[in-house]
């Protein structure tokens, strides 16, 4: 019965279902979707009722963990108060002002303004008009130029994918004129004999050569994940951030810190920027602001932007009909609660110091290039060969046959080119680590198996162990 109604549920989302990010033909030949049903915890369950232990948090925003009740209340309180209305004209509700407010406190200092949105593409898209906006406003209008990075991820709106790394671009008319990208602070990915701290300082130089480039009176601002995400959990040296920061001033150019993935304590504080040292002007908020329970996201406005918008600026036009939506900011209230009342930012310091730890012990398997990460953020970085450093040339192949040897043992870790990904809910607990590196272990070993065997395809195996 349950069988018959997976396999008739996979067909008809075959039949009708387009997913994000997805070659639907290739689905279909691989049997179609795994159909998630339930949740608790660090762990989902599919519909052929196997238990998976989510090493990725859902898609990074599971910050609390799955099946907290209290959220749910939260909504359904919400719901029957006051389900909706909207904060246009000169209105707001009860849970929007108070998430406001809870928001600019939790920040860090000097962004006191918050503009909603539904997701994190949405907030990033919000940005970039109110950055063209806040320089039309200065008198410079001719700022137009934003810079991201290679690898960088900032959502996929025909804006958003601009933002985003060349990765992102070449479907669709994206990316759209006006955005640039300087190279990502990938250490490990990089042909240089420079040490982490040079490098850093190198990477970051980037910026200032790109904005000379461009001529200064071009460029609005520069945006950056403090630590890159999707785009294969690139940890930037110690100096790269603080060197990121001098530049942009020196110039007058705007700092964004796109914090989507790593706000709400993923990487031990309650914000990476607090971590680097960064204070950004405007600062994107989503995924953990509401543990991903309701869809929210969030612009935190800096009071340099905030005040010539405000001050200088007449009407904004700009906003969503679901902008500060009662529900979603009630719940991203008692979200916040949570984490704030159970120590979850400390846990993910704690326990993310130990998953560090027990992901060096990994350096000795013969697929493992380097580890890394920080807080409950890790990478494991597959490779051809160790020394000399030789990347596998399909990239992607290997990455992917470990993902699938991953879900068959009953583990979620996400494939980023042959980089595995770890971003798991900030109440995991060292079993939870142990748990995941025991699988992880054997999904190596396999996806090394494979390769032995010349069993992927596009590669012949010509590593020694
Ligand atoms: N900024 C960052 C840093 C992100 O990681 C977005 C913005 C866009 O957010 P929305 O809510 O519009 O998706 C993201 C999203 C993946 C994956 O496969 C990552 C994201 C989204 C979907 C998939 O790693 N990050």
């Amino acid at each position: 019965m349950m069988n018959d109604n997976a396999q008739n549920l996979r067909q008809s989302d075959l039949a009708h279902y387009m997913h994000p990010f997805t070659d639907t033909e290739a689905l279909g030949k691989e049997g179609g979707a795994r159909i998630i049903t339930r949740a608790e915890g660090a762990h989902i369950w599919d519909i052929s009722g196997n238990k998976i232990l989510d090493g990725m948090a859902g898609l990074w925003c599971v910050n609390i963990g799955y099946g907290r009740k209290e959220l749910a209340d939260a909504a359904a309180r919400q719901m029957n108060t006051l389900p909706y209305y909207n904060s246009f004209f000169k209105t707001a509700t009860v849970p929007s002002i108070e998430l406001a407010e809870q928001l600019a406190a939790r920040t860090p200092a000097g962004l006191n303004h918050v503009f909603y949105a539904n997701s994190g593409s949405e907030a990033n898209d919000t940005i970039v008009r109110m950055v063209r906006y806040y320089w039309e406003l200065e008198g410079e209008a001719q700022r137009q130029i934003i810079i991201g990075r290679n690898h960088g991820y900032h959502g996929s709106t025909s804006v958003t994918a601009s933002l985003s790394g060349p990765h992102m671009h070449g479907q669709g008319g994206v990316p759209l004129p006006d955005f640039s990208h300087i190279a990502a602070p990938y250490l490990f990915g990089a042909d240089t004999e420079l040490d982490a701290e040079a490098f850093g300082i190198q990477a970051a130089q980037a910026l200032e050569e790109r904005i000379l480039e461009l001529g200064a009176d071009k460029v609005a601002a520069f945006i950056g994940e403090p630590v890159q995400g999707s785009g294969g959990m690139i940890v930037p040296p110690a100096s790269y951030w603080g060197k990121i920061q001098r530049i942009c001033k020196k110039y007058g150019v705007l700092l964004i810190a796109d914090e989507v993935i790593t706000g709400f304590g993923r990487t031990g504080k309650w914000f990476a920027s607090e971590l680097y040292d960064i204070k950004p002007d405007l600062m994107t908020l989503a995924k953990g602001l509401s543990s991903g329970y309701l869809p929210i996201s969030a612009v935190m406005v800096g009071d340099r932007v905030a005040n010539t918008i405000i001050h200088k600026g007449s009407e904004f036009v700009h906003g969503f009909t679901y902008s500060g939506h009662p529900v979603s900011c009630a719940v991203a209230l008692e979200n916040i609660r949570i984490i704030a009342d159970e120590g979850l930012v400390e846990n993910a310091a704690t326990v993310g110091d130990y998953l560090q730890t027990r992901l060096r012990d990994l350096k000795d398997h013969p697929l493992v290039g380097e580890v890394r990460g920080i807080g409950l953020l890790g990478a494991i970085e597959l490779v051809q060969s160790k020394s000399p450093r030789r990347f596998f040339e399909t990239k992607g192949e290997v990455g992917t046959r470990c993902r699938d040897h991953c879900f068959a043992n009953s583990l979620v870790m996400r494939a980023v080119r042959d980089t595995m990904i770890i971003s798991p809910p900030l109440m995991f607990s060292k079993a939870h680590v142990d748990e995941l590196l025991e699988k992880a272990r054997k999904a190596l070993d396999s996806t090394w198996a494979d390769l032995c065997a010349n069993k992927i395809e596009g590669i012949r195996h010509v590593q020694s162990a």
